[in-house]
């Protein structure tokens, strides 16, 4: 397959002005009529390109006449019209089969229900059109299905006529006074129920809001609703930015390749994002929802009325969105909770990527197949350059320069430049070597050192830059990075900061830009040898190396007036102390507990004038990629055991202190309405990681502790707890809560999902044979994405154990069910394929078979572009 380069973009040379479509819903054959209005953008003579794929062209005419058969070439994936008038209409009838789309893009059916999904390109398996966000259209759709099987029709914009027709049929015509790009469009029909409320605009306009989901879910929409009512609120209030038109839906449905989709007015979602009762979803689930919620509203902004000019521009919408649905996340709790939550995400996922051969920038140089770059990448690193830039201009001129943008830009199809020169123009700054975290992949090193003077009462840190090389990409210019930091003397107060040059201390912290290699901060008045603290609030997405004693350390965990870097030095620490114990593991000694970072994880514990979520996150060791990602060669089975002994070795010598914690929390789950604020999540937080700690104790109690929990429980956030914590105690008990929980459960699919993912990503024995036992269970099914994750996706990504079983039984399992689910649906294979696709980091006996692996998947015959870009790059 051909890769498409960004260099050679070209505007497109017809527009389609306007759009009529008409949708004679049938599952086995739904036919699609269309009315392109339609006007060349260049003086001289051009042929009109339209995609399509999947199709079966009916009828075409043009201005009511059919072409003369010398000016229409069709071929798979395009239709070639040649000599048309530049002022034409075009219409066609196609043929397309809802029922047959397994591949869950396009038109397709869900549960019974019509839905679809169009970014990037499905709107071309729908009908023939210029498939590309830069060509913007008005729309207008009329949908005719049968009444009885098919009573709400929806699209976007507004509802301009509706009423019955012939044989139990009827209609809807809907139209979307903005112009939009196909993948924008959307359409939904079935036997859907809805909640219904309603929003006030700033300028007091009145919004419909209403959330459609299946009957028997309607009594699991609140939260979705409240969610979407506070986003709405927000983005007036934090970003002047009003919504536009008179309804506003959501549908929940539950085959989705992702989370959720933010199509214009009717926003299509996976069930797993909107459905949420306080014992079915947990504290997470809840969280996430209005995360995803927010995340979808804030794009009727950031990616609808100003969207991007091509698929190379992705981030310009998701990476700007992620930063808006981090900072609502940010202002509805904790903000360094989020901070550490969305840290942790960017560490153990997207730096991988970024050091591997799928790395790419945040805006990607070419691509063959533009879903395999819906990544994290795009996505999170492109939320922290955002937020580098808000960090550099400062809160007031990021506001302005949002300002700016869209009302620039309103109405236009747009390019990440754009995006930063308004950002320049509106803060007067010169962005120019910012703009090389667009184009350049890898993740930036910074190497730091400190010599403290007593003499002169100086402190000199010098800062060195680099960044790996990156395939296609060995020499890399110097980033412009923020780097935040403040000095603290030995009481933990932040000392006054007096570069060289300057004339005057300034308190607190500062912003220092890096732009070159190198760089030397002398620092003056600096009364005792300070302790750094660096890249406060994670100020830049880099690897920050500072040589820290345990002892210094320690005393940022205890001291360091910036939270995140608080929890960052107690991760510091923990990641020293497992390598130190992996070293042990692979040299057959016995592994140690650094007595000093005990006490300070103790300390901790002690404190109770610290927020419970915060204190929560400090006691979570890191996790077992993250960890990976430090080793040259990565050890999975000594990382596990290094990391399994430190939670033990932790919960033995602190179990009085967890047990204390853990009864003194017990009231704490509140009751039904009180409990699902930010600080009763906290606190339950705090309340099950206690519960992990005894129970990695294999202390024989602790069974019975998480059992009488899961059984009292009232919601599933601490079932789940409990349920999570039994993995680690094998047994009766386990068994039969397992049990109980599939027995009550098992009708609720996002919730069994929940079981199925306990149990594939299990360390103990016999992993693999239990993937394959779930793969047989009932309610599996390897049409169904939620499920294809919640089991082989747990199994590939977070059970690395078993997944890299020494003799490949992991790899060969994922690897079958790579190839039958290609079949069926590329872009959730191609997921999959990731798992292996770092190979190279792995032992010589591992690299073998993963590779021999990825060579059987590039050899099959019939495979999609999805899966081939992914296992070839991984190969090359
Ligand atoms: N803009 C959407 C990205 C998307 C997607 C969603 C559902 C299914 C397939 C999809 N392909 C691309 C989601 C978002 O970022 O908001
Ligand atoms: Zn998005």
């Amino acid at each position: 397959p051909a890769a498409i380069h960004l260099t050679d973009y070209a505007p497109p040379q017809w527009r389609i002005e306007q759009v009529d479509l008409c949708f004679l819903l049938d599952p086995a054959d739904t036919r699609v009529r269309s009315r392109l209005q339609l006007r060349r953008t260049v003086s001289q003579e051009a042929p009109l390109v339209l995609q399509g794929e999947e199709l079966k062209l009916i009828s075409l005419t043009v201005d009511g006449q059919p072409m003369a058969s010398g000016n229409l070439h069709q071929d798979e994936n395009s239709l070639t019209l040649h000599e048309l008038p530049a002022q034409c209409t075009l219409e066609m009838e196609t043929a397309i089969s809802p029922e047959a789309n397994t591949a869950l893009s396009g038109l397709y059916v869900s549960g019974g229900n019509f839905c679809t999904q169009c970014e990037a390109e499905g709107f071309r398996r729908i009908t023939w059109f210029l498939d590309r966000p830069d060509a913007m259209t008005l729309f207008t759709v009329r949908i005719e299905a049968d009444k009885a099987r098919y009573p709400v029709l929806l699209s976007n914009g507004n509802l301009t006529d509706s009423g019955d027709l012939p044989e139990g049929r009827h209609y809807v015509v809907w139209h979307d006074p903005f112009p939009k790009p196909s993948y924008l469009f959307a359409l939904v029909a079935g036997d859907l129920v809805c909640q219904q409320d309603r929003f006030t605009t700033c300028s007091g306009r009145e919004v419909d809001l209403r959330i459609y989901v299946q009957r028997h879910n309607l009594d699991k929409c609140d939260h979705a609703m409240r969610s979407l009512q506070k986003s709405m609120r927000w983005d007036e209030d934090t970003y002047g930015r009003e919504y536009d038109l008179d309804i506003y839906m959501i549908v929940a449905v539950d085959d989705f390749n992702m989370g959720a989709m933010e199509n214009k007015g009717l926003n299509v979602f996976n069930s797993k994002y909107v459905l949420a009762r306080p014992d079915t979803a947990t504290d997470d689930d809840f969280v996430a929802i209005d995360s995803v919620i927010a995340h979808e509203y804030f794009h009727n902004w950031s990616g609808n009325r100003v969207t991007c000019r091509d698929w190379f521009q992705l981030s310009l919408k998701e990476g700007l969105t992620v930063f808006r649905d981090q900072e609502y996340t940010a202002d509805q709790s904790l903000r360094a909770v989020k901070r550490i939550g969305d840290v942790q995400r960017l560490r153990s996922l997207q730096f991988p990527e970024d050091a591997g051969p799928m790395a790419h920038p945040v805006r990607p140089q070419s691509y063959i197949e533009i879903n395999n770059f819906y990544t994290m990448t795009v996505y999170e690193k492109g939320a922290e350059v955002v937020r580098m830039i808000q960090t550099l201009v400062g809160r007031e001129g990021f506001r302005r320069g949002l300002d700016l943008y869209f009302e620039r830009h309103d109405g236009q199809a747009v390019t990440t430049d754009d995006f930063v020169r308004a950002m320049e123009d509106a803060n007067a700054r010169d962005l120019r070597r910012f703009r090389r975290w667009y184009d350049q992949a890898g993740t930036p090193v910074l190497d730091v050192a400190g010599e403290y003077d007593a003499a002169s009462a100086s402190y000199r840190l010098t800062v060195r830059q680099s960044c790996p090389p990156t395939q296609g990409q060995s020499e890399k210019l110097p980033f412009h990075i923020p780097l935040t930091l403040a000095l603290l003397d030995s009481q933990g107060r932040e000392i006054p900061l007096r570069l060289e040059g300057e004339s005057q201390a300034s308190p607190g912290e500062r912003v220092i830009e890096l732009t070159a290699p190198d760089h030397v901060l002398v620092f003056h008045d600096v009364p005792e040898a300070p302790v750094p603290s660096l890249l406060r609030g994670f100020s830049a997405p880099v690897k920050l190396r500072f040589p820290y004693t345990h002892e210094e350390l320690a005393f940022l965990m205890g001291h360091d007036t910036d939270d995140f870097n608080r929890w960052e030095a107690g991760q510091q620490f923990a990641v020293q102390m497992l390598q130190g114990q992996i070293h042990d593991i692979q040299a057959g000694r016995e592994p140690m507990l650094d007595p000093l970072f005990q006490e300070a994880f103790a300390r901790v514990l002690d404190n109770d004038t610290l927020d419970t979520a915060l204190v929560a996150e400090a006691l979570t060791l890191p996790g077992e990629t993250y960890l990976a990602e430090q080793m040259q060669v990565v050890d999975v089975d000594a990382i596990h055991q290094a990391r399994q002994f430190t939670r033990r070795a932790l919960g033995e010598a602190l179990a009085a202190r967890f047990r204390a914690v853990y009864d003194a929390l017990r009231d704490s789950s509140g009751v039904a309405g009180e409990q699902m604020d930010a600080a009763a999540m906290g606190r339950r937080r705090l309340r099950n990681l206690c519960l992990a700690y005894l129970c990695a104790t294999g202390e024989e109690s602790a069974p019975s502790l998480a059992e009488a929990q899961y059984q009292a429980a009232d919601n599933m956030t601490d079932a789940m707890g409990a349920l999570r914590a039994l993995m680690d105690c094998p047994g009766a008990i386990q068994e039969r809560s397992l049990a109980h929980f599939e027995a009550r459960w098992r009708d609720e699919p996002l919730v069994l999902d929940k079981w199925f993912g306990l149990q594939a990503t299990a360390s103990d024995a016999g992993a693999l044979e239990r993937v394959r036992r779930l793969m047989q269970h009932p309610r599996f099914s390897i049409r169904n994405p939620n499920r294809v994750r919640a089991v082989l996706g747990a199994f590939a990504m977070a059970n690395p154990v078993h997944f890299h079983a020494a003799d490949g039984s992991g790899y060969e399992l994922i690897t079958n069910q790579v190839l039958e689910l290609d079949a069926l649906n590329p872009q959730i294979a191609a997921r999959l394929v990731t798992s292996l696709s770092r190979w190279k980091r792995f032992d010589a006996q591992r690299q073998g078979l993963m590779r021999t692996c990825l060579e059987r998947i590039v050899a099959h015959p019939g495979l999609s572009r999805d899966v081939y870009e992914i296992a070839s790059r991984s190969l090359g």
